[in-house]
């Protein structure tokens, strides 16, 4: 006999935890501390083991899992589960409102409701008397496998319907997908296992509910968002589709908070180009809009076309992924001699954009592709991120494509390529024998944040260094006017203009000068650390490699860069000449005190008024701060100028410190 203070203790404890599950999962408004709600499910879970009989499915225990199942079953659509037709234009859009409203015989506007297009898996979830009985995916959409094992590990999706009002059988359908930080979080974790990495979250979501085992299912954190119905009895449930959702938020689902109503095509799409703005910083992956009209008995009343309704469309954005062919696989030579594999794609438009080429990292990441020159690739680009082949296509390989080989000798000026036991990077050992090298080195030197000589581009030092009138940085300083005039495009009035800005660059700081000499691993924040540290030139190039372990933030592995840099005599002659060129620098100041943004990392967004960005970049580096480009749980200040976009949402998001302009000067001041 169970007592029935224990049915009543199990009782109260599953609606408690019921309830902070849903303020947890569906609201995203957490009620207790984690260690309170630990205490509750230890609770649940000790009673459950005393009592096993009374371990029922909808307990909150059985999130994590259950035992695997031997197959999936199928399973029935009682109302067959549509698929939607596409727009890709606002014209095709136009269209479809026309057709609505000729259908109709409308004569104002119809009320749309619009939502983000998830890109996941489709699934319906029904319920007997509030509880969570079966849940399956679309297939064909007349039917579907069983997968209630693995959804019931689906932390959002009730197992229990939240209230008593609600129809004794009804079926929920939505999306399951996978959020963008699960998928990075299970990718890292199966490369780190040496297994293989998911394409792109769909097919991660897709992988995931296609589990025999649950338990794997419920590490894999997946979520989903509903946007319908199934069977309903007794029906009706609402009388429109947005009343519709409101209800089923009432009743514990999770519901797109973008989901809202829209007057019209013009309405439609203004929503679209708010959501496409939204994009890339939404945690999910959406590839559209969906649109619906939001009147039930005008759905009635528009009715089906074989497999999609006629009162619904998705309008796609661009796609991210598209298909394209490696036609060839190149070999760049960078600043410290690495050596990079760049495939040359037929051009094709993904993301917005016309990609041609696309980094391949090094050979580690060919061989990881399984990649050959001619084979079919997804290549993939996502906001403002590089292009990426994400896989290669290898039904479409055919038998003439070649494998790619590392070149044993440099591309640019034939030395011997060099890689170094477990690192995945090879390189060209001809140094600044090296023409790229060469190349990329006067590049560094000439840049913004270390000598900042203003107007020496790229194709000029590529037209300097190819005529022979510059070998090494030194010889920058010698250049005249009228070498410089005579070079390609270039009038009289920007060869002046460029000798003035070579030579204002010999008024410099020793930690621009000692970051434009370009040595391995040491960035702008490090050689502002040697500089502070050790003062001037000579003591940095004296130091051994324990002196230079004293430098905060120099590790083994930088120090022995910079011991190597200075052991070579070419450097040392190229440092000479450029002292004997007039580099001056004023004296490193000794008062070393901490300022209290030392060490603190800053995030700049949006436009600051009263200084520039490089500016403020400068001010923070000069007190130890550092800066970095994106906002992440790691970032300690987001400074937020006039017209800060998706960086501001996302601090506001993970609850940074965000200050304004005024404040930041005041914390800068503040020494
Ligand atoms: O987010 C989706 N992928 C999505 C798919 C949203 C919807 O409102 C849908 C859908 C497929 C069919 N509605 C229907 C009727």
């Amino acid at each position: 006999m169970i007592p029935d203070s224990v049915k009543a203790e199990l009782a109260s404890l599953r609606i408690e935890i019921n309830e902070h599950n849903h303020r947890y999962y569906v609201m995203d408004e957490p009620s207790i501390p984690d260690a309170e709600y630990d205490r509750l499910m230890n609770q649940l879970k000790r009673l459950e083991s005393e009592w096993p009989d009374l371990v029922s499915p909808d307990s909150p225990t059985q999130r994590v899992g259950a035992a695997p199942i031997i197959s999936f079953k199928q399973v029935t659509h009682e109302i067959p589960m549509l698929s939607l037709d596409n727009a890709f234009s606002f014209e095709e859009l136009e269209d479809f409102d026309r057709r609505v409203r000729e259908r109709l015989e409308a004569s104002e506007s119809v009320t749309y409701a619009c939502e983000p297009k998830m890109d996941g898996i489709a699934v319906s979830l029904l319920y007997e008397n509030g509880a969570l009985v079966r849940a399956a995916t679309r297939g064909d959409g007349q039917s579907g496998e069983d997968i209630t094992h693995n959804v019931r590990t689906i932390k959002s999706v009730p197992l229990l319907l939240r209230g008593k009002d609600f129809p004794e059988l009804l079926e929920v359908r939505g999306e399951v997908y996978m959020p963008k930080s699960a998928f990075d979080r299970v990718n890292k974790r199966a490369e780190a296992e040496g297994l293989k990495t998911f394409v792109n979250p769909r097919n991660a979501a897709s992988g995931s509910l296609r589990q025999l085992d649950p338990r794997i299912t419920a590490t894999r954190g997946l979520d989903m968002y509903c946007y319908g119905l199934g069977i309903v009895t007794p029906a009706p449930f609402a009388d429109a589709h947005l009343e519709s959702l409101n209800k089923l938020r009432t009743l514990g689902f999770r519901v797109n908070p973008l989901t809202e109503s829209a007057c019209g095509v013009e309405g439609c799409h203004a929503y679209y180009q708010k959501v496409m703005a939204l994009r890339d910083s939404l945690p999910y992956e959406i590839d559209g809009i969906v649109f619906k009209v939001d009147n039930y008995k005008k759905q009635q009343a528009l009715g089906f076309v074989s497999r999609a309704p006629r009162w619904a469309i998705a309008h796609k954005f661009p796609a991210q992924e598209e298909l394209t062919q490696v036609v060839d696989v190149e070999f760049q030579v960078g600043r410290t001699g690495a050596i990079t594999p760049v495939a040359r794609l037929t051009p094709v438009f993904v993301g917005g954009v016309t990609v041609s080429n696309a980094t391949l990292h090094n050979m580690d990441e060919i061989r990881r592709l399984d990649l050959r020159i001619g084979d079919f690739v997804v290549i993939r680009r996502a906001g403002d991120v590089i292009p990426q082949i994400v896989n290669v296509v290898k039904e479409r390989r055919n038998p003439e494509v070649k494998e790619v080989l590392l070149p044993v000798r440099c591309p640019v000026c034939d030395s011997a390529v060099t890689q170094i036991e477990g690192e995945a990077v090879a390189r060209c050992s001809g140094g600044l024998y090296c023409q790229a090298q060469r190349k990329e080195a006067i590049k560094h030197f000439a840049s913004r944040r270390a000598m900042d000589i203003d107007g020496l581009g790229d194709k000029i030092v590529d037209a300097l260094v190819d005529q022979g009138l510059v070998k090494t940085v030194a010889d920058l300083y010698a250049l005249t006017v009228s070498q410089i005039a005579a070079l390609d495009r270039m009038g009289q009035k920007s060869a002046e203009n460029l000798i003035g800005a070579i030579q204002r660059s010999r008024q410099t700081q020793l930690a621009n000068f000692i970051y434009a000499l370009g040595i391995r691993e040491v960035g702008e924040a490090t050689a502002r650390a040697l500089a502070n540290f050790l003062k001037t030139l000579e003591s940095m190039i004296s130091a051994s490699v324990d002196d230079l372990q004293q430098v905060p933030d120099v590790g083994p592995v930088v120090a022995s860069h910079i011991e190597t840099f200075f052991r070579q005599p070419h450097n040392l002659e190229t440092i000479e000449a450029l002292l004997a060129a007039g580099i001056v620098w004023p004296e490193v100041a000794s008062s070393d005190i901490d300022h209290p943004l030392k060490g603190k990392t800053f995030v700049i967004t949006g436009t600051l008024s009263s200084l520039g960005r490089e500016e403020a970049k400068d001010r923070l580096l000069k007190v130890g701060a550092k800066v970095s480009g994106s906002v992440s749980k790691k970032t300690d200040f987001v400074v937020a100028g006039e017209a800060a976009g998706s960086k501001l949402e996302k601090a506001q998001a993970l609850n940074l410190t965000i200050v304004d302009e005024n404040c930041f000067l005041k914390m800068l001041e503040n020494s």
